[in-house]
């Protein structure tokens, strides 16, 4: 992994580590640098602006931002930075995650956000569509999800063949 950060994952709370470790467990499978920070739109409102602002000129190349409740953290950033952002909305309060996909993802016309799942799913993707993006780049990265894929299937094959196994002795 080389030392400058190209993906920045930001979440609005270390309570969202749990789920936003997913997309840093992805990057690091396939050899991405990033950095993680703590970063709330709402709390710390004139850090995150800063941060957004600052991201291109430190060789930043996007965004993974995960944030429950009314989740405006990938929606700010977006709006102080032309690099991509993608956002994962996190279940955080009683609404189970629906505040934070609608927040997240009803964004305006001229500022996008990539909108992911809720929770581990949207984390874990996000990691592969940000190693997407950088692919396009880099032909060893496009390679790394080809295979990325193909282990997958395997494993699924894998997994059928258990299951016909277990059919077997009903
Ligand atoms: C959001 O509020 C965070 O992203 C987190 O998901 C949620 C709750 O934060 P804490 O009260 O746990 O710090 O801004």
């Amino acid at each position: 992994m080389s030392n400058a950060p190209q993906i920045a994952i930001l979440m609005g709370s270390d309570s969202d580590w749990d789920v936003m470790a997913e997309a840093g467990r992805v990057l690091k499978g396939f050899d991405i640098s990033f950095e993680m920070i703590v970063t709330s739109a709402h709390r710390t409102p004139e850090r995150t602006h800063a941060y957004a602002k600052s991201a291109a000129e430190r060789g930043i190349k996007g965004f993974i931002i995960g944030a429950g409740a009314a989740a405006h953290l990938a929606g700010v950033v977006a709006s102080e930075t032309n690099l991509p952002v993608i956002g994962v909305p996190l279940s955080a309060t009683d609404l189970k995650g629906m505040d934070a996909l609608l927040a997240t993802v009803q964004m305006p016309g001229g500022i996008p956000v990539a909108t992911m799942a809720i929770g581990k799913a949207g984390a874990k993707n996000a990691g592969i569509f940000a190693a997407q993006m950088l692919a396009l780049g880099d032909a060893d990265l496009a390679a790394k999800l080809v295979t990325y894929r193909t282990d997958m299937a395997a494993a699924v094959a894998k997994k059928n063949e258990s299951l016909q196994a277990k059919l077997a002795d009903l």
